[in-house]
C-alpha cells in the first residue's frame, strides 16, 4: 500500500452542520427566504456539491437562482465559520502514522479547494498542501461523487494504482465514488450519514479511531 485517501466533509471533520448554517447565512443575505433545517438539508446532501444543491433547491421551488454566486457567498461564509473545528476522532493518529511509515496522503472531495485549506489550517494548524501530496477538490472533475472521477484524478495524481491506495469516507455517495474508482473504502458514518445503507464499504466501522492504524489497515487490506 503506498497511499492513504481521504474525503474531507464528514470524513476528517464534521462540518456539515457549518454548511448548513453557511447556506443559511448566504441564502438571508441575498435576501432569500430559503431556510435549510436539518431534516432538508440531510435530504438535500444526497446531492453532492453546494452549487448543485442550491441549484436542486431552486428547482424544487421551480425558480431560477443565483447560484454561483450564493454559493460563492457561502464559501466565503464557511471558512469563517471553521476555526475551532477538531478532527474526527483516530484521524490525526491515521495520518501521523501514515507520514511514519512512509505512505503519501491524499484528499479527494467534493468541496471546494477553499474549504479544504481553511479546514487545514483550523484542524492541523497548516495549509492544506503541508499535509496532503495531493488534492482533487471541487470542480477539477465534471462528474462529482458518486462518480468516481476524483478519485481516479486523485490516484492519477499519486501515480498509483487503486489497489495501492485505501480510501476515507462518512458517506453512501463516497463509498459508491471510491469503489467505482476500484479502490477499497473504509466507511465510518458521521452524523448527517448515520442513517445510510451499506452500499459496498471495505470495512464499515463506527470510528476511524478503531482501525489501530497503518498496520492493521495492511494486513485488512492486503495487496491484491
Ligand atoms: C461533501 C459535499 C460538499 C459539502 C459542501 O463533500 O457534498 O458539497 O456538503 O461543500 P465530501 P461545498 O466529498 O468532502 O464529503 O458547498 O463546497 O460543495
Ligand atoms: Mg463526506
Amino acid at each position: 500500500m503506498k497511499a492513504l485517501i481521504f474525503d474531507v466533509d464528514g470524513t476528517l471533520a464534521e462540518t456539515e452542520e457549518l454548511h448548513r448554517t453557511a447556506f443559511n447565512r448566504a441564502f438571508a443575505e441575498a435576501g432569500l427566504d430559503w431556510h435549510w433545517d436539518r431534516a432538508r438539508y440531510c435530504d438535500l446532501l444526497t446531492t453532492t456539491g453546494g452549487k448543485e444543491r442550491i441549484a436542486r433547491h431552486a428547482a424544487d421551488l421551480g425558480i431560477t437562482a443565483p447560484v454561483a454566486a450564493l454559493h460563492a457567498a457561502k464559501t466565503q461564509i464557511f471558512t469563517g465559520l471553521v476555526q475551532g473545528i477538531a478532527l474526527r476522532p483516530g484521524i490525526a493518529e491515521l495520518i501521523d502514522d501514515a507520514r511514519q511509515q512512509g505512505l503519501r496522503l491524499a484528499v479527494a472531495t467534493t468541496t471546494t479547494p477553499a474549504n479544504v485549506e481553511a479546514i487545514c489550517l483550523a484542524t492541523f494548524g497548516k495549509p492544506a498542501g503541508e499535509i496532503f501530496d495531493v488534492i482533487a477538490a471541487g470542480d477539477v472533475v465534471a462528474a462529482k461523487k458518486p462518480a468516481p472521477d476524483v478519485y481516479l484524478l486523485a490516484l492519477r495524481q499519486l501515480g498509483i494504482g487503486p489497489d495501492e491506495a485505501v480510501a476515507f469516507e462518512d458517506s453512501a455517495n463516497g463509498v459508491l465514488a471510491a469503489r467505482a474508482a476500484g479502490l477499497r473504502v473504509v466507511l465510518s458514518r458521521g452524523v448527517y450519514t448515520r442513517h445510510e445503507p451499506d452500499v459496498g464499504a471495505t470495512l464499515d466501522i463506527g470510528c476511524f479511531s478503531e482501525l489501530g492504524g497503518v498496520r492493521t489497515i495492511r494486513t485488512s487490506f492486503p495487496a491484491r
